[in-house]
C-alpha cells in the first residue's frame, strides 16, 4: 500500500534490459550465448523477452510469448567465476535450468539481485 501511495512500484516488480545467458536446462550443461535480453520480474516469476529482430516478428504473428521462469525454489547467487564479466549473478531454477545475468550498470545489478532475492525469499521453499 505504501508503495501505491507513493507511486511507486514495490520492488518485486522491474524491467530492463539486460544481458542474459542460459547455461543449463534441466540440469543439462548449455553452451553459453549471452543475449540482450529485456527481463521482467513480476513477483513470482521472471519474464525473458528476447529483443532479436526474428523474436520481434515471431511476437507479432503469436503475441508475445516470453520465456518465464518460475522463482519458487530457486536460488540466485554472485558468481566471478561462471563468466569474465563484470557484475553477473547466476539464478539457479528448482527445475535445474541456471540462468546468467549481467549489465555493466553495476548498481542497477545489485538491485535486480535484491528484488529477486526477496521475490524467492517471499515465496519460500515448501
Ligand atoms: C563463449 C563466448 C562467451 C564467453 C564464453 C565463451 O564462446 O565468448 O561470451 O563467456 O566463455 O566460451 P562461444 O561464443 O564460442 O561459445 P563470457 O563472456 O561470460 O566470459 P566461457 O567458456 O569461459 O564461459
Amino acid at each position: 500500500l505504501a508503495d501505491i501511495i507513493a507511486g511507486e512500484k514495490p520492488d518485486t516488480e522491474k524491467c530492463e534490459y539486460l544481458n542474459k545467458a542460459k547455461i543449463a536446462e534441466g540440469g543439462k550443461k548449455l553452451r553459453k550465448n549471452w543475449a540482450s535480453t529485456w527481463v521482467v520480474l513480476d513477483g513470482k516469476k521472471l519474464l525473458f523477452y528476447k529483443e532479436s529482430k526474428q523474436q520481434a516478428l515471431t511476437n507479432l504473428k503469436t503475441g508475445c510469448k516470453p520465456e518465464s521462469v518460475d522463482l519458487y525454489g530457486a536460488q540466485i547467487e554472485w558468481t566471478t567465476e561462471k563468466s569474465s564479466r563484470k557484475n553477473v549473478f547466476q539464478i539457479t531454477t528448482g527445475s535445474g535450468s541456471e540462468f546468467l545475468l549481467q549489465s555493466e550498470k553495476q548498481a542497477s545489478m545489485f538491485s535486480w539481485h535484491d528484488a529477486i532475492k526477496k521475490a524467492i525469499d517471499s515465496l519460500g521453499t515448501d
